[in-house]
């Protein structure tokens, strides 16, 4: 509940849907109270010009695009702040708006942003409470976050809403496996092991926030503040205390000024990678290092200049960690993606995945053909059951007279779109179906080879291999940290949900041990694998609206965090 003296401020804050401005109610954004010019006291940074260079490449503000989320520069009520930390040294939550591009290039982004986007509505618009309803839980209620055991925990209470609903954070279990390591007498089989917890978290942009702002219509406007959200969010990535952490959608003004001093104040190291172009997020992979030691950080940009199916912005990071306590063990491959969100071009989204499974099979070989640990985690905007998450678990996809729009499964409708070419991508990114570079040597024996020759060749090879042109292949067994489905109800677990959409697009897939709770079937033939000790559970659609959605009070993305432990094993 607001103090009386502050109600009337906050009915301006709950916006009409589809109003063109986050900040009240006027139907003209520029009549905002909360806009620069109409209240002179406020200090923002400017609406349009250039970021200032300190924030990495600049970028051109596109002002008559869309108003920034305009805030105050601190957030004006205390008591509906998320978390008020009591030791808040590590938590730098200084914020300022900005304005960027979306998803696609330049060229298609209106054509994308006009109806080019995520499937049926699953949810009817809401209408928002009155004012003096707006409330938000006391402080304690936000707490109560299910922690895997052999993490510092934070359990408290059960955690719920305004209305007596158990929140997000009270409903998620901890499911532990790790019983299923040890023979009848609870004795662990290895002498030595080294357990670790990884988390995938897409924690929203406020960019792309502010950009989609309509899949957003279910929120009340302060809510999708970046002052409100961000303490949210790191309280969720404190309380978690995962060893590694995979976050997408990291806006890099955000990373640096706020997410990388805070997280580094928790005892982790930090990789960034931004997206290339104008866009201002990317993907950061943060690690304990008191853990881990860093190998190798290798950045990975899906975009190539001269090829027009790779004309996209999304990126990719993988690591390779070395465990500090046990030297002899062999180093951890981390690979974190957001591949492109676009329902439609699934040809895009496997050209870039398959330029990550070649830089993990470059970084990860370790000897005779063999890979190290791999965890390979992210939002690859893609359905539990798709073509393009069946090609991960399955190690390969026939994908002769598939449609484009069939590849990732956001959509059901495919009429009228084109089938994959075969191959996908051109031979001149150098990769091969099989997912990996070609090598040098390959290359420069193809360059001696007189033209006539070549020619020859590889009409003898399009002959012959005419079945394996059209299939894929990777070299690793993953395995998926999730089920996706409910065991006892058949109901989807869902990881992202917004006004348009409730379904699983991340995952946290890794190389499993023979003996794993779920490992493939051949799996850990070419990897050293690692057990699943256990992961915190995923939820249904109906449990989150039973919340509001995503964003909430409590959980400021519109995805839910992904967490597992994981032991490897000598
Ligand atoms: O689905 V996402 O949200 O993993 O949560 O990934 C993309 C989308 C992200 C990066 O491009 O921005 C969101 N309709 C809905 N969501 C969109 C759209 C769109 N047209 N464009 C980008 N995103």
């Amino acid at each position: 509940m607001l103090p009386r003296h502050l109600q009337s401020v906050g009915s301006r804050y709950i916006a009409r849907a589809g109003h063109p401005c986050f900040s009240c109610t006027s139907r003209d954004f520029s009549r905002c109270p909360w806009w620069t010019a109409h209240c002179p006291q406020t200090l923002y940074p400017p609406i349009s010009g250039w970021r200032p260079r300190e924030y990495g490449r600049p970028y051109p503000f596109i002002s008559n695009q869309r108003p920034a989320l305009l805030e105050p520069p601190s957030f004006p009520w205390p008591s509906l702040l998320p978390w008020i930390p009591s030791q808040s040294s590590w938590l730098h939550t200084s914020g300022y708006n900005m304005d960027s591009t979306g998803d696609e290039p330049y060229r298609k982004r209106r054509k994308s942003q006009e109806g080019d986007g995520q499937g049926k509505k699953l949810w009817p618009k809401r209408s928002y409470p009155p004012s003096s309803d707006f409330s938000v839980p006391s402080t304690t209620d936000t707490s109560g976050l299910p922690v895997p055991a052999s993490t510092q925990p934070v359990v408290k209470g059960e955690a719920s809403d305004v209305t007596g609903q158990l929140s997000i954070a009270a409903r998620r279990k901890w499911e532990d496996f790790s019983h299923l390591y040890s023979n009848s007498s609870g004795i662990r089989w290895a002498r030595r092991w080294f357990d670790f917890s990884v988390m995938s978290y897409n924690i929203l942009s406020q960019d792309l926030l502010e950009d989609n702002s309509s899949l957003y219509d279910h929120c009340r406007r302060p809510l999708l503040f970046w002052n409100y959200r961000l303490p949210n969010i790191l309280r969720e990535l404190r309380e978690f205390n995962a060893d590694i952490l995979c976050l997408q959608e990291v806006q890099e003004d955000h990373y640096q000024q706020q997410i990388k001093p805070s997280l580094e104040a928790l005892g982790y190291s930090c990789e960034y990678k931004s997206r290339t172009g104008s866009k201002p997020d990317g993907c950061a992979i943060c690690f304990k290092s008191d853990k881990f030691s860093l190998v190798l950080a290798k950045p990975v940009e899906y975009f190539r200049r001269n090829i027009a199916l790779l004309d996209r912005d999304n990126v990719g990071l993988v690591l390779m960690l070395q465990p500090k306590t046990w030297k002899e063990a062999t180093a951890i491959c981390v690979a974190n993606t957001h591949l492109l969100y676009n329902p439609r071009r699934g040809d895009i989204k496997l050209a870039q995945l398959a330029i990550l499974l070649a830089e993990i099979t470059r970084v990860a070989q370790v000897q005779d053909g063999k890979f190290c640990p791999i965890i390979l985690c992210g939002d690859f905007n893609s359905v539990p059951g798709s073509p393009l998450h069946k090609f991960i678990k399955e190690g390969s996809l026939d994908y002769e007279g598939m449609t484009i729009g069939k590849v990732s499964g956001q959509e059901q409708s495919y009429r009228g779109q084109r089938i994959l070419s075969i191959p996908i991508w051109p031979k001149s990114l150098g990769i091969t179906q099989q997912c990996v570079y070609e090598s040098r040597e390959e290359k420069r024996e193809e360059g001696e080879l007189k033209e006539a020759a070549r020619k020859q060749m590889e009409a003898q090879r399009e002959e012959v291999s005419k079945g394996d042109e059209s299939s894929l292949q990777h070299h690793f067994c993953l395995s998926s940290v999730y089920s996706h489905v409910f065991p006892d109800t058949g109901m989807p677990e869902i990881t992202t949900c917004h006004s348009k959409s409730a379904i699983t697009v991340d995952y946290i897939f890794y190389s499993a041990a023979r003996n794993d709770v779920f490992s493939q079937p051949g799996g850990a033939v070419h990897c050293n694998g690692l057990q699943l000790l256990g992961r915190l559970s995923l939820l249904t659609e109906r449990d989150l609206w039973s919340v509001n959605g995503l964003p909430n009070e409590t959980n400021s993305s519109d995805h839910l965090s992904l967490l597992a432990r994981f032991r490897l094993e000598l």
